[in-house]
């Protein structure tokens, strides 16, 4: 496979390129791109240096297969492009997220919901692909009713600018600002733009999008997104309402034997899911599972993962093995 990874200097993309070398994709050709100015630039994969090269370049090379994580705009304007080429991109920004004509998959979730047409397919936001590996399994079984999501977000979800800012203040050091205020020793409860009514964008991403990739509108959701001074992995707390009653110890063994899922969960030896655990892994840790006393057929769970990779790369690079696996591109 001819493999583009577009904003291949980025946080995301260096990850990407990172998970890719990890799985053994098979790559044939890597074609790094990037902004105009850092065309020329070297990255290294698999030991080998690679030039970063331009949108333009990329395109003509016609790569089956494109990792956007470029933002936005970017995406918007070049994800076509590649598309009509042939490439099939998989794109990390949410300009697509919620377009009826394209897919939002987490692979473990609705994999199935993909064809060979789908030329442009959306990798969902961090904090909502951990959430549901986690809610799937359970949703099968006991069918949810009602979703209420608090999030403990790590700055690497901001990018490099927010990991200075909090390295810097850290060390008392002046410096440029990925937030409104001061992250060391702070919890910010605000994470993207404000809209009406007073939900961030984040939390916004966070109820529609678990919907569509559940494939489930009825499932009702509400979410506080906040960000704090971790580097490791985005954490939630979840309570869940469901419609029929469950069994603890079977919704432990549902979770444990899920996949993408690993269970930590036994407080009496002090385990439970941690960032500084789940940092560089690929799976999503839930734990800290009991009954929610105030509410009949509602359960507490604890969810944590990686933003970085089961929250963005991993997550792109396995819908690209599932495509590869069920010859789709
Ligand atoms: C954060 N979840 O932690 C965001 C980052 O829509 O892909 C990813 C934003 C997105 O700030």
């Amino acid at each position: 496979m001819r493999v583009a990874v577009v904003g291949a200097t980025g946080l995301v993309g260096t990850k990407m390129l990172q998970v890719l070398a990890e799985r053994n994709f098979p790559v044939t050709e890597l074609i790094p791109v990037a902004s105009e100015k850092s065309v020329g630039k070297e990255i290294e994969y698999k030991g080998k240096k690679y030039k970063v090269v331009s949108m333009n370049t990329a395109i003509a090379m016609k790569p089956e297969i494109a990792l956007f994580s470029a933002g936005g705009s970017t995406s918007t304007e070049q994800a076509p492009r590649f598309a009509a080429v042939g490439t099939t991109v998989i794109d990390n920004s949410s300009a697509w997220r919620m377009d009826p004509t394209k897919k939002l998959v987490v692979p473990e979730v609705n994999a199935n919901v993909l064809t060979k047409e789908d030329k442009i397919i959306a990798n969902p936001n961090c904090s909502t692909i951990q959430m549901v590996v986690a809610l799937k399994p359970l949703h099968d079984k006991y069918k949810i009713k009602r979703v209420v999501v608090s999030t403990y977000q790590s700055v690497t979800g901001t990018g490099v600018k927010a990991v200075e800012q909090l390295m810097n203040e850290r060390k008392g050091i002046d410096g440029p600002k990925a937030y409104a205020y001061e992250i060391d020793l702070n919890v910010i409860p605000h994470i993207d733009v404000f809209s009406d009514g007073g939900y961030t964008k984040e939390e916004i991403k966070m109820i529609k999008e678990t919907c569509k990739i559940m494939g489930d509108d009825s499932i009702k959701v509400t979410a506080t997104t906040v960000r704090i001074p971790v580097m490791g992995g985005h954490s939630e707390s979840v309570n869940i309402e469901f419609e029929n009653e469950f069994d603890l110890d079977e919704v432990k063994n549902l979770l444990a034997s899920a996949p993408g899922l690993i269970l930590v969960d036994d407080v009496q030896n002090l385990k439970y899911p941690m960032p500084k655990d789940a940092h560089e892994k690929d799976e999503v840790f839930v734990g800290r599972l009991r009954r929610d006393d105030t509410q009949a057929k509602t359960l507490n769970m604890w969810i944590v993962a990686d933003n970085l990779r089961k929250g963005a790369a991993t997550n792109a690079v396995q819908i690209a093995e599932y495509l590869i696996e069920n010859s789709l591109v």
